[in-house]
């Protein structure tokens, strides 16, 4: 907390201090963000309140690693918490930061919707409020400061297109499966919704079946098997992200398909798993989602915290990659 001191204040000092919290009533650990403390703090130290969503992806992993470590050389203190998947532990967590008074809360929603309530309890208290990775659909934009992270409908759109470019010649039906990411979630509606806008380009390229695997392997290939037993005839996938690419891709062997020939699978993400997959043939795009946000989380929690304005909307940068690209970038993938 800010407001343990690394130094010892005279006696004096301390006895005037309890007195007049005595008198006041107050905790000790009383928040402000404004006046003279403001970016400051008794020990130098902003705290930061972090709820990730889980650890359901290499992507997540990347992204939890990028965080601590920015914390940790920006000279933040982090009070990290993994709220597997769940948006009841991310209210929980919201709440327990809120508590314990911290000066920055961060969080990645794991769903869109239903944030209204908890984010006003942190208005309320006066502590700010980033959004990274994933969007809230709250209309009341003066519960959060910012938001950090990738343009995700973007993404599915230039997965679509690409895909639209390699079937240009098609003379009938591109029958094409999807597996969504976690139901309600920002990344999964937009890439949803980018992809479907970008294919409509071509009537011929039809999506056949479209369910969520959780953007996990395990929820990837599940989905995958059913979709291949349901379907004879399947001559795309396209995947939200690389983990239910990579968990699809057993289900496909199994099936006595060639990925990446038989099928041909498109993805988001671009984490080393994915990228190996890409370059060894078996994956056929990535569109890139950079996990890497923990450094400009840092920089945007410490202009939070000292009342300076931010953007309302910072977008991370990224590329995508065929299997050519892939195999040029591998040995320098840090994720
Ligand atoms: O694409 C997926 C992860 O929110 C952008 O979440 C993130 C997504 C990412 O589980 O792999």
């Amino acid at each position: 907390m800010k407001r343990m001191r690394t130094y010892l204040p005279s006696r004096k000092v301390i006895a005037v201090l309890a007195a007049a919290l005595l008198a006041t009533g107050t905790a000790a650990c009383g928040n402000s963000d404004t006046g003279d403390n403001a970016g400051k703090g008794d020990d130098g130290k902003i705290t930061l309140g972090f709820s990730q969503v889980g650890a359901e992806s290499g992507w997540r992993t990347a992204n939890t690693t990028s965080i601590k470590e920015a914390a940790s050389a920006a000279g933040i203190e982090l009070k990290f918490d993994d709220a597997q998947q769940k948006q009841e532990n991310q209210i929980k967590a919201i709440r327990n930061f809120i508590q314990q008074k911290v000066d920055v809360i961060a969080f990645s929603p794991v769903v869109e919707s239903g944030w209204d309530t908890v984010l006003k309890e942190a208005k309320d208290a006066k502590i700010p409020v980033i959004l990274t990775d994933r969007a809230v659909d709250s209309a009341d934009k003066s519960l959060y400061k910012t938001f950090l992270g990738s343009d995700f409908v973007k993404e599915g759109r230039l997965a679509g297109e690409w895909l639209v470019e390699q079937k240009k010649a098609a003379s009938g039906p591109v029958n094409i499966v999807e597996l969504q990411g976690t139901t309600g979630s920002a990344p999964a509606n937009d890439r949803k919704k980018g992809f479907a806008e970008a294919i409509a380009a071509n009537p011929n390229l039809k999506i056949i079946a479209s369910q969520s695997g959780d953007f996990t392997r395990a929820g990837g290939k599940q989905v995958m098997e059913q979709f291949l037993k349901a379907n004879p005839k399947i001559d795309v996938l396209f995947a939200h992200n690389d983990d239910m690419g990579l968990g699809a891709l057993e289900a496909i062997t199994a099936a006595g398909k060639v990925p990446g020939k038989d099928i041909t699978i498109i993805t988001v993400d671009a984490v080393k798993d994915g990228m190996q997959a890409l370059a060894d043939g078996k994956f056929n795009f990535i569109a890139e989602c950079s996990p890497l946000l923990g450094p400009q989380l840092m920089e945007l929690a410490k202009k939070v915290h000292n009342g300076e304005e931010v953007p309302a909307r910072i977008e991370t940068e990224e590329t995508t990659f065929t299997q050519e690209q892939a195999k040029e970038a591998l040995p320098n993938r840090k994720y």
